[in-house]
């Protein structure tokens, strides 16, 4: 039986990509060049140092670490700006009903985000309460793809790998269970998120007896 859930927080439980991609449109206009969109896919999962270098490979533009640090970190202003108006209206379709059956049937609960950020936008939703465990970007060293982040998770809630199902919305996330030993749910579309176990539009169409059927 799964007797743990680990959660990835933006694209799954709450819908911040959209502040993460007005914040790097921003730094790419006032850099001078266009960032679309279908861009912002390349970044959805991936630490901000590697976004900004996914981002500037966009413009054709290159700089040195220290301006590099600078520019992250005016990103990272204008997007706690935007995180810090946040409320539970911006909790995902399902997810809160989701989260209140896992703990119901006393199955485990973690989070597993690679954002920095994530304590503010837990606090912000109403979420913090939910979880046994918190593993974000304050607490790892190797970003997604990478299977830290979910070890780390089910290391603290104390259950085995092949107990324990992720649910995430990014390719590398799912990728990072699979290397974990992890079964996943990708939270999408299956044109990109072809490896998971299943693949569902939204939280919404989950259960806990779908769950244990995994
Ligand atoms: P921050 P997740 C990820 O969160 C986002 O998907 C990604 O777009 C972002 O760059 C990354 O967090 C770092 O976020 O700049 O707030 O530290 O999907 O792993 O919950
Ligand atoms: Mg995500």
């Amino acid at each position: 039986p799964i007797h743990a859930c680990l959660f990835d927080l933006d694209g799954v439980l709450v819908d911040t990509a959209k502040y993460h991609y007005l914040a790097w449109q921003r730094l790419a206009e006032e850099l001078g060049f266009e960032f679309t969109l279908k861009d912002n896919e390349k970044l959805k999962g991936v630490s901000r140092a590697a976004s900004l270098d996914i981002l500037l490979g966009i413009g054709g533009i290159e700089l040195d670490d220290q301006r590099k640090l600078e520019l992250a970190e005016r990103k990272n202003r204008w997007y706690v700006d935007s995180i810090s108006t946040m409320g539970a209206s911006e909790i995902l379709p399902g997810a809160l009903e989701f989260l209140q059956a896992c703990r119901a049937q006393g199955i485990k609960v973690a989070l597993g985000s690679a954002s920095k950020n994530a304590m503010i936008i837990l606090n912000n939703t109403g979420l913090t309460p939910y979880f046994d465990a918190i593993i974000d970007g304050t607490h790892t060293s190797q970003a997604k793809p990478n299977p830290e982040v979910f070890l780390l998770g089910a290391k603290a809630l104390d259950t085995l790998p092949d107990q324990c199902v992720v649910f995430e919305d990014a390719e590398a996330g799912i990728e990072a269970a699979t290397r974990a030993g992890m079964r996943s749910v990708g939270i999408g579309s299956a044109q990109n998120l072809g490896h998971a176990t299943i693949v569902v539009s939204s939280l919404a169409e989950m259960s806990t007896e779908r769950l244990q059927q995994l």
